[in-house]
């Protein structure tokens, strides 16, 4: 990798570098926390290198969240409700190192948690505010001008046929192993259109989305609790505001880890997913049509069986998109999902029953 100190010295820090270390556990992006001293003055920043096989255009992606957060601005006095992206020297938000590799640097908040699992149902409330708050800043964001920094991220049809393609390939021998799997994915082929035909049918707006809605995306206040800033905006698309709300039920209301191998232990909790739902529309202050409302089971399931296809696919084409860390760990992830999609169909008239209380 490059050298790291040369990169923090193209960024306009307050200082030179003192320390850099590697923060976080994206499975996609590598992260840093660059401390800089200026006479005594410390100051901390978040430097990110853009994975270049997940997003093949940095510079697009930077000037995406380089809108979106002149944008929020506007709509707060607060400066640690919104990233604050760290200007080059020679006034760009980015950098491209001798690799090709872009670089991106912002501001870091103390103070703050990110929470890869919550231990109240406050704390879960609060993410959902957040994540339902920042979807509706954003209602009145031109959508059209932003670009697709993953084309047909959320597509869930496209996923479909991809899978199959990687099933059919078989490049590495894997799909002895996982015909279960396979025909779980199968059987569900029906669902994986009903998002893009409720929008066909008037029912379902395109939105400005985050596309990564997981609990540790929220940045709450470490003594209050409240949700402070939304983070992590570089899958922040043209979408559905159901799959925002699907993304963070998928990850924060399953009763177990994402890639939990117990599948005993993997269900779908109804108490955080009524709880994700008041703070989500709270968030979201009527900004969302009743139909909306009701298809956010919809979404639950379509972020829950697509990821877990998206897992899936990884494995049989060898491990190639998500990090892993131990052979088989796509697969334990598809397992997860599988399971919690399952135990969604068992539950899904309570979770319907669930979101109508809300409108
Ligand atoms: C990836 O890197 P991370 O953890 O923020 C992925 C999400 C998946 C998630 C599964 C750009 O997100 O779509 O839901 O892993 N992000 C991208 O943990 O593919
Ligand atoms: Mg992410």
């Amino acid at each position: 990798m490059a050298d790291i100190n040369k990169i923090v010295a193209k960024f306009c820090t307050d200082g030179k570098a003192t320390s850099i270390a590697p923060c976080g556990n994206g499975l996609v992006n590598h992260t840093f926390v660059v401390n800089t001293q200026n006479e005594g003055k410390v100051t901390r920043y978040l430097l990110q290198a853009i994975n270049k096989n997940v997003f093949p255009d940095g510079p697009q992606l930077v000037d995406n969240i380089y809108k979106i957060t002149t944008f929020l601005k506007t709509k707060t006095n607060d400066p640690k409700a919104v990233i604050t992206l760290i200007p080059t020297k020679d006034g760009k938000y980015y950098h491209i190192d001798g690799e090709g590799v872009c670089w991106r640097m912002s501001d870091f908040l103390d103070d703050v948690v990110c929470l890869e699992r919550f231990d109240s149902l406050d704390e879960f409330e609060q993410c959902a505010y957040g994540f339902g708050n920042f979807q509706r800043q954003l209602s009145d964001f031109p959508v059209d001008t932003l670009f697709e920094t993953i084309k047909n991220f959320h597509n869930t049809p496209l996923r479909y046929e991809t899978f199959l393609k990687a099933v059919e390939e078989d490049k590495f021998g894997r799909r002895v192993d996982v015909e279960e799997e396979i025909a779980f994915f199968k059987s569900e082929k029906d669902f994986y259109p009903v998002l893009f035909n409720a929008n066909k049918e008037g029912k379902l707006p395109i939105r400005v989305t985050h596309n990564d809605t997981k609990t540790n995306n929220v940045m709450l206040d470490a003594a209050t609790r409240k949700a402070v800033r939304v983070i992590d905006l570089d899958t922040v698309m043209p979408g559905f505001s159901v799959n925002d709300f699907g993304d963070a039920i998928r990850f924060g209301a399953n009763t177990a880890a994402e890639d939990e191998r117990d599948l005993t232990k993997v269900s779908l909790d109804l108490e955080l997913f009524d709880v994700y739902t008041r703070g989500f529309l709270k968030g979201c202050a009527g900004g969302l049509t009743e139909d909306e409302v009701m298809l956010l089971p919809e979404g639950a399931k379509m972020m829950t069986i697509e990821c877990g296809m998206r897992f899936l696919t990884d494995y049989l084409q060898g491990d190639v998109y998500f990090k892993t860390n131990y052979p088989g760990h796509n697969l334990d992830r598809a397992r997860t999902q599988i399971e919690l999609v399952r135990d969604m169909n068992r539950k899904w008239q309570v979770m319907k029953d669930i979101v109508k209380k809300y409108i």
